[in-house]
């Protein structure tokens, strides 16, 4: 596209006067940054100090404020009650842990919730920090050579005239259970940490991708889109900036089942899920689902990222020196609701709850042993399987011996995979889909 066409990205600016709770959540934020409890990286400090103003603290602003005291080392994981630097909503240590930039939900909290993982249960996986955008002052435009004209604007409003569809689907980061090929097999992988609450389950609604697409006049030559988030620029941790967190996306993918979404759970999508709008592409790596959208390029050429060749491809032994293909689908798991070395009472009546789902079809059946794989137990379904969404299961359970035990889940789905009893390894942790165990003592 030409440099006339390109217009500025639209204003990010913080948000003021927002829903009672964006602005108790903002309030609280701020004391802590204003404690030197929570680190700001990626947002200017004037912008910091213009927050205080808009939330009526600048008045507790110390004389002279300095830089804020050195703040927990980043990716220090598990500390209770510490904050993630970044992440706006609060994050209670019953209900998450803290890694770096990100807050993983501790899967045992999904206990107390229905199918759908209300907000408050959420895990957030921020590259950076989440920014605050005015949703009426946003603009998605949508360019490239891909495109039959020039480049279009679409605001929310736009988009909140196209018909809007709703589905239920989980967000699931590919590095989800990364830790466990550590702690199960005993190998060396890179990236955060999580165990299995990487994961959550919403109602998402919005405009489809391929009504937007087309309504900015897609070309028969497009190929791949390239949807930009608008939060700060990536840099690792050797100082290198890889720009804004993009992803090219295969046109096939994006004029399939695609959503910009606007809503999750009924409300509008709260700052950290990519306010005003994000991408949900069901079923894919969580990666794909590109927060606080900001530009869509729709290329005529296949579109590379640092997101679609370092990083989400699977290297190792097992695969090509090249790596694998770029990764799409989510693959297949399952999980107990229960806190890692849970106690359970002998003599008592348990109720071992749990969830199992997969990138390829729905949950077929979920088979639970109880002790250490030497028998197997059909779990029962509580809700009816559907693609893209998970499965809520159950089994009793009576412990008779006293002592450490291991506790197995083994999901199946319709496309007949059933979880592996080991994962082949690659470098950076992803897709991790074996049975996992889970250590439980008995009282
Ligand atoms: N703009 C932007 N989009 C993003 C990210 C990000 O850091 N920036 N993280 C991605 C990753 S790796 C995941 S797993 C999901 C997490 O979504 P959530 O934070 O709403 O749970 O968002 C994706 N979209
Ligand atoms: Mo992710």
């Amino acid at each position: 596209m030409s440099a006339s066409r390109r217009k500025a990205n639209p204003v990010v600016r913080p948000l003021v006067g927002g829903a009672p709770s964006e602005a108790s959540y903002d309030r609280h934020r701020l004391r802590q940054w204003l404690a030197g409890e929570a680190r700001a990286d990626g947002v200017a400090r004037r912008d910091v100090l213009r927050l205080l103003a808009a939330a009526g603290l600048a008045s507790a602003v110390p004389a002279g404020l300095a830089a804020p005291r050195a703040a927990a080392v980043a990716g220090a994981a598990g500390v209770a009650g510490a904050a993630a630097p970044g992440i706006v909503k609060p994050l209670p240590p019953e209900r998450f842990t803290v890694r770096g930039t990100n807050a993983e939900a501790r899967f045992e909290s999904f206990a107390d919730t229905g199918h759908t993982t209300p907000v408050s249960h959420f895990f957030v996986r921020n590259h950076t920090a989440t920014p605050r955008i005015d949703a009426d002052t946003w603009a998605l435009r949508v360019w490239g050579d891909g495109l039959t004209g020039g480049a279009r604007e679409f605001t929310l409003a736009d988009l909140r005239r196209l018909p809007a569809v709703s589905r239920t689907a989980f967000v699931e980061c590919a590095g989800n259970g990364r830790s466990l090929f550590a702690t199960q097999q005993g190998q060396e992988v890179s990236g955060t940490a999580w165990t299995l609450g990487a994961v959550g389950v919403a109602r998402w609604r919005g405009a489809r991708l391929s009504h937007v697409l087309r309504a900015a006049g897609l070309s028969r030559r497009a190929v791949d889109v390239l949807p930009r988030g608008l939060d700060a620029d990536y840099v690792t941790a050797d100082g290198t900036n890889l720009g804004r967190v993009r992803r090219p996306l295969p046109l096939a993918k994006a004029l399939d089942d695609v959503i910009l979404a606007y809503e999750m759970n009924g409300d509008p999508l709260p700052p950290d899920h990519g306010h005003p709008v994000r991408l949900l592409v069901p079923s894919w790596v969580g990666i794909a689902s590109i927060k606080w959208l900001g530009d869509i390029e729709v290329s005529s050429t296949p579109l590379y990222s640092p997101w679609n060749t370092d990083f989400y491809r699977l290297y190792g032994d097992a695969y090509p020196p090249q790596g694998s293909a770029p990764l799409t689908r989510q693959t297949l798991k399952s999980a107990f609701e229960l806190p890692w070395n849970a106690r359970l009472s002998t003599g008592t009546r348990h109720r071992l709850t749990g969830r199992a789902w997969s990138g390829a079809g729905a949950v077929a059946r979920v088979d639970v042993s109880t002790d250490d794989g030497a028998t197997w137990h059909r779990a029962h379904l509580h809700d009816t399987p559907h693609r893209h969404t998970w499965t809520r299961w159950s089994l009793p359970w009576r412990p008779t011996t006293p002592g450490p035990t291991t506790l197995l889940s083994r999901a199946t789905d319709t496309t007949g995979r059933t979880q592996p009893r080991t994962t082949p390894h690659n470098t950076q942790g992803y897709l991790f889909d074996a049975v996992v165990r889970h250590a439980v003592t008995v009282v």
